[in-house]
């Protein structure tokens, strides 16, 4: 499977004659090992593709790494560089998340080398293979499992960080490894900002709660909010009805080869007619596998092509200062005619 990916990877090389990579991600994407301490990842055209660790990950990496490894001290990676970029190697394509002190130190140590950012690594990690999605799915099932632990915790007078800490703890009992990011639960007036994260805000009747959470399983991720109407809340409810109708309106549409931003404005459109589209604050949705924000980006500026097989979010939302939000996110892999929604959790919740 690594092999095969590195493969995929040279294909797309082009002009470049190496690739160094720096992020564990990347990283354990390419080599199945995710280091945990600095490392380098050395992909050469026709040569041995080399990964450079620390000692703190060698013992771990040589269980799981099928490539060469070389442990090396906190600046030895330049050293050994110094062996591997021979004479023929002009150019070095580095991944875009590299730490801007890596990449003038490679610039200073090596400056008949030409280093530049190469993007097509995100056009193989973008398209998920079935072993992806699968890992996947099962990560949607522990963070649907947590969401409804966080539901069933919900009521007037109870805190935020109380109604996370359910779902927290639930994740975690059905296999969670971590949190992708901070769980959110926001209430009231809290949610009209749209990474509220939680409080110890005590629960009203009337509000609307959004919670937005996730886990990692097998390294991948899961991305999911509900909003949760305590009691009534005629405005809120309204705004919620809306923003899973935008929601209906862009899934309806994903399918190989329709565009991003055709995606974003369909919801966006649905939110217009009813004058709510001021208040939709982001764009409508993210890429997600081993990281929860990945390309493609969901927006009206993304005039790429979704393609088959790639897994994203779609989470249209409303947001009113100072009286509260809503939003839904559901994710969806792209099959040729159509997307299959990955996520089973009803749209609405009251309690
Ligand atoms: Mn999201």
């Amino acid at each position: 499977m690594y092999e095969r990916r590195i493969c995929l990877l040279r294909d797309k090389m082009n002009e470049f004659d190496a690739l160094l990579m720096a992020s564990s991600m990347n990283i354990g994407y390419f080599t199945g090992f995710f280091p945990g301490f600095q490392s380098l990842l050395f992909v050469p055209r026709d040569d041995e593709v080399v990964l450079f660790l620390s000692r703190a990950d060698a013992s771990l990496a040589e269980e799981t790494c099928r490539f060469r490894v070389e442990v090396v001290g906190k600046e030895g990676y330049v050293e050994k560089l110094k062996v591997l970029l021979k004479e023929d190697v002009k150019k070095v394509g580095v991944e875009e998340s590299l730490e801007a002190g890596m990449f003038s130190r490679l610039k200073r140590e090596f400056p008949s080398v030409s280093f530049d950012f190469f993007g097509g690594l995100w056009d193989i990690r973008s398209v998920k293979s079935d072993e992806e999605i699968k890992a996947i799915r099962k990560s949607i099932e522990i963070a649907e499992a947590g969401l409804r632990a966080a539901v069933e915790s919900i009521s007037v007078g109870v805190r935020e960080c109380d109604v996370a800490a359910e779902a927290e703890y639930e994740m975690r009992r059905l296999g969670a490894e971590s949190f992708p990011f901070e769980t959110i639960v926001a209430s009231g007036s809290r949610g009209a900002s749209p990474h509220a994260t939680c409080s110890k805000r005590k629960i009203r009747r009337g509000d609307a709660v959004v919670i937005d959470l996730g886990a990692r399983y097998e390294h991948y991720c899961s991305d999911i909010t509900r909003t949760v109407i305590v009691g009534r809340n005629d405005k809120m409810e309204k705004a919620l009805s809306l923003v899973i109708k935008a929601q209906e309106a862009a899934l309806s549409m994903v399918k190989s080869e329709v565009s991003c931003s055709e995606l974003d404005l369909a919801a966006r459109k649905v939110l217009e007619r009813e004058g709510y589209e001021k208040y939709f604050l982001h764009s409508l949705g993210h890429g997600i596998g081993l990281e929860v924000h990945e390309p493609p980006s969901i927006s009206s500026t993304n005039k790429a092509n979704i393609r088959e097989k790639m897994v994203f979010t779609i989470e249209p939302g409303v947001y009113m200062h100072g009286v509260g939000g809503v939003r839904v996110e559901d994710t969806v892999v792209t099959e040729k005619k159509k997307g299959k929604v990955l996520t089973k959790l009803p749209k609405e919740f009251f309690v």
